[in-house]
Order: C-alpha cells, then structure tokens, then sequence
C-alpha cells in the first residue's frame, strides 16, 4: 500500500491516546466479539460497523466485531489487518459530501482481524466460539460459490468439492461457515444468527439455501448432524444494505491528515446516505440497530429488490456507458448529457414500472434521490470499480427487469445497451475502453466469456453467443428474438469509437 505523502507522514499515526481531536470523538473499548464479520472490506467498515458503533451509543452489548479478511491467494500480510493493528484497531470513516468538507467517525469497535487464508483454525474457532451471535457476511457475490447463472452451489468448483471431502482447510466461505458451524454444533454453543450483507436477492434465503447444498453433499452423519442442527438453531434473515463506498485512495488518506490531523493508513469514504434494512428474524441476541437508523421488517423483498434493480442496476449502466464514453468516475458519468438521459430513462421507463414498492416509497423521488447521490463528485467512485465484476451483477441487477418487461411486451432498450456495452467492456480486448486511464476492469468470467465470442465471425454474432451461453440472462431473455437482435444491433454499433454516443443518442429516453 502506497504511504502518505508528506505533511501527513510527519503526523502521528491514529491511536487511542490521539483522541478525541477536534471533528473525531474517542470511541469507548470495543466490547467483547459477539459478532464475527466475514469479508472485512470498506463497506463493512462504513456500513455494519457504524451502525454498531452508533447502535452502543444507545444500549450497551457485546457487540464488538472480529473481523475476517476472505480473499482468496492472497499471500503476506493483509493491508487492512495490519493498518488496523498498527492504529489500535482504529480507522477512520470520512463521509464525503457535495459543497460541504468532509465529517469524521471512529467506529471503535473491531477487535484484531482475521485473515480466511492463513488463520482458518482460528476464523473456525471464531464462528465456533459461545460468544458469537452473529456472523455477518459481505464477500460479495463471487463470495458465495454460485454457479454461473447464479442460481445454486457451483459443485463443480475445485474449492468447493476441496471443502465438501475436507481436504484441507476450507477455502470457500460456505465451507467456513459450514465447519465453523458443525464445531458449533459439537461444542453445543447457543443459537447464531448467519447475516448476509451482500447485494443478492434474497441474500438470506439464498445462503440458507447455499448451506443446504453444502451440507446435503456431505456423507450421511454428517449431513443429518448438521440439517437438524441448522433447522433448530441457526437462523439466515435477509438484508438490505445501502451506502456508495468507494475504493479509497491516497487523496483520501491525505484528505484524513489535512482536515483532521490524523495519519491513517487505512481510511474508508462515503457518501452520508446509508440505509440498513433487515429481517427482524435473529434466533440469537443482536445489537440496537434500530437505533441507528436500522428498520427491522418481516418483508425485505420489496427492499432489496427496488434496491438491487434502480440503484445497482443504473449503477451498472453508467459504468459501461461511462467506460465506452471515456468516464473515470461515476459523477462524470451522470453528469454526461447522453449518458444520463439514457440511465434516467431506464430507471424510470425499464425498471420503476416493474417493482412493487415498499410501503411509503415514492417512485419518483427514490429515482430522483439516486442520482443525486451519483452525482457527488467529492467521493470520486470510479467506473472501473463498479463495472468489475459484472457477470455476477448482471444476472442479479438487469435480468429481473428485462424478463418482466419482456413478458409485458415491452422491449428495454436501454438495458439492451446496457448488455451490449457491457460485452463491449469485457470481450473487446484493448481498444474496447481506456485501460489506462479508467482503469482495468476485473471479471471472474472475462476469460471464458471471451473465449466464446472469439467463436464469432463478428460482434453481433458474439453478442448472440453471449446471451445464449454466457450464463449472464435467464433462458426466456435468451429466447427471445427481439431482444436478442437488438441486443445484436448494438453490439455491431459500439463496433466504432464513436458508436456509443450515437446508440445512446438514439434510445427512446
Ligand atoms: C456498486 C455498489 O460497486 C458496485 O457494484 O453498485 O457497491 C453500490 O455502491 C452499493 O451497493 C450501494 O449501496
């Protein structure tokens, strides 16, 4: 990790005895770890984590955080664990506002971290452990083993069939959970909650049913063991988690030391938006989040899913058109006249009418509110980062909408470009985007979704392979002639530089 730039090295570094300075309190002593957190990135530390700090403001609990880094092949000493451990466990949270400087939080309640990789004992021992109530997960969704179309385990994966014959330490997060459960399980610890955090539908439904899998391909005492152990005493509520977090950088840590004298290593930025919506269905104790602003519902479906399709999804189509556009940050891409005209269309023409919306929601507004919110400049979130991934995106942002419009008889075209631009983005080799000024966008699936366009005599044609076998859309999108053609149609128009302008010139918006 890049260090600071001076003055901020001649500052001392952040720690306990260095607070309170003037905009960041002392937090009190984490208390004990009753909550074991799996995937110790940003958006924990900016989401989960403030909201547990502000939730022990109000009622006291043993609700401080063991956090575990999960990334796989990672070798050496882990950034964030190491920063964390050389602060006291301290960073920094700086909410970035447009027009205004930046706000300052110390959570305070992390204990030394975990890494999956090199301590898998002690992360089993951790989930294990009579003290933890609740294990929380944001690994993101190429955390969870999921097959392409994302609709079950991947039991082909190396890591997972590993995992499933107990060779070794578990790799894969479901196979942490799963043997940190049955250790739970056989030291007849109390009852746990498993708490998704991640962009999924669903995301408690489908790691229960992620567990399942795991578990029904486990041999026979095994298996049985661990389906009444689950059944009786693990509960999986679902969750909806909002805050735009974006990578920090070394302008943020600068940003830390110039407006609150304090030399952080591993700071986190955010917008001040946050919202936390969970299924009030913990089989253990949890924190007052409701405290912090939290809502508990038995329904997070209507949540999750307005969520998922209008922010994520128009998240998603800024990043392509930004990329092909020549955008590095996301405020650029929504500020672009064509750019956003096309992502307002699709949020309120493609997607808005085919969401049921929580009660109190107005469609309108929440639509109006989110571009707000991407238009903040001070926070800098990069094209490139919100594009990775997308395969995994895709399936859970776009294809819901598309499939209902389709069924409806409409055809969304701006999600049409939106599939093209993102084959364009992935499968276009060099010249597709400006690598090196926007940065390299990362897919798990780049390297077997290029592979099938290269079967392709053209772009159009790799465009129809794509939705075919790529795994991206469900089969009636794939099946559908109108949608596929013009998804085609485009494809062979971002074949040129100047193509995207045009394509988005010429959607309905
Ligand atoms: C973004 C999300 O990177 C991405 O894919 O769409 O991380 C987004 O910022 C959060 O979900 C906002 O809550």
């Amino acid at each position: 990790m890049a260090d600071l730039p001076a003055p901020g090295n001649a500052l001392p570094r952040l720690a306990r005895s260095r607070l309170p300075v003037p905009g960041i309190k002392r937090p009190p002593r984490a208390p004990e770890a009753g909550i074991v957190h799996l995937g110790l990135g940003n958006f924990h530390r900016a989401h989960q984590a403030v909201y547990t700090a502000d939730a022990l403001r109000h009622a006291e609990g043993p609700w401080g955080i063991r956090g575990v880094a999960t990334g796989r092949g990672r070798s050496g000493p882990h950034p964030v664990i190491e920063g964390m451990s050389q602060q006291d466990e301290l960073y920094t949270v700086l909410t970035l506002s447009q027009g205004s400087g930046p706000a300052a939080q110390v959570p305070g309640v992390h204990h030394r971290g975990l890494v999956a990789a090199h301590q898998t004992p002690e992360v089993i021992e951790a989930i294990a452990s009579d003290i933890t109530r609740i294990v929380s997960l944001t690994v993101t969704e190429k955390g969870y083993s999921l097959t392409a179309d994302g609709s079950s385990l991947d039991l082909d994966d190396p890591a997972v069939r590993a995992d499933l014959a107990g060779r070794g330490d578990p790799m894969t997060a479901i196979g942490l959970l799963v043997r940190g459960l049955q250790h739970r399980m056989r030291g007849q610890a109390a009852p746990v909650t498993l708490l998704s955090c991640d962009n999924l539908m669903d995301n408690g439904g489908r790691l229960r049913a992620l567990l399942d899998a795991f578990i029904g391909a486990l041999p026979a005492p095994e298996r049985t063991d661990l389906q009444a152990y689950l059944a009786a005493s693990v509960s999986t509520p679902s969750t909806m988690v909002d805050r735009i977090v974006p990578a920090t950088t070394d302008e943020h840590r600068a940003l830390a030391a110039r407006c609150f004298g304090v030399r952080d290593t591993v700071p986190v930025v955010a917008e001040p938006y946050r919202l936390w919506v969970l299924e009030d269905d913990f089989r253990a104790s949890r924190p007052a989040w409701e405290e912090a602003g939290a809502v508990f519902t038995s329904d997070v479906a209507p949540y999750e899913l307005m969520k998922l399709r209008l922010l994520n999804g128009a998240h998603s189509l800024l990043a392509y058109f930004g990329l092909l556009r020549g955008l590095a940050r996301m405020d650029q891409a929504v500020a672009d006249a064509s750019v956003g005209a096309a992502v307002r269309a699709a949020m309120t023409d493609e997607i808005l009418p085919t969401l049921t919306l929580p009660e109190g929601v107005n469609g309108p507004a929440y639509v109006a509110e989110l571009l707000r919110r991407f238009a903040n400049p001070a926070l800098g979130h990069r094209t490139a980062q919100v594009g990775s991934d997308g395969s995994l995106k895709i399936p859970v942002r776009w294809a819901g909408a598309i499939e209902e419009n389709l069924a409806a008889g409409r055809v969304p075209t701006v999600l049409a470009l939106g599939v093209a631009a993102y084959i364009k983005v992935v499968t276009g080799g060099p010249d597709a985007y400006d690598e090196a000024a926007l940065g390299v966008v990362a897919d798990p699936a780049a390297a077997r979704l290029r592979k099938l366009a290269a079967r392709a005599g053209g772009p159009a044609e790799a465009a129809r392979i794509l939705i075919e076998s790529g795994g991206l859309l469900p089969e009636q999108v794939a099946g559908n002639a109108e949608f596929t053609s013009l998804v085609a149609e485009y494809a062979t128009a971002l074949g040129t530089p100047s193509g995207i302008e045009a394509a988005l010139r010429e959607v309905p918006r």
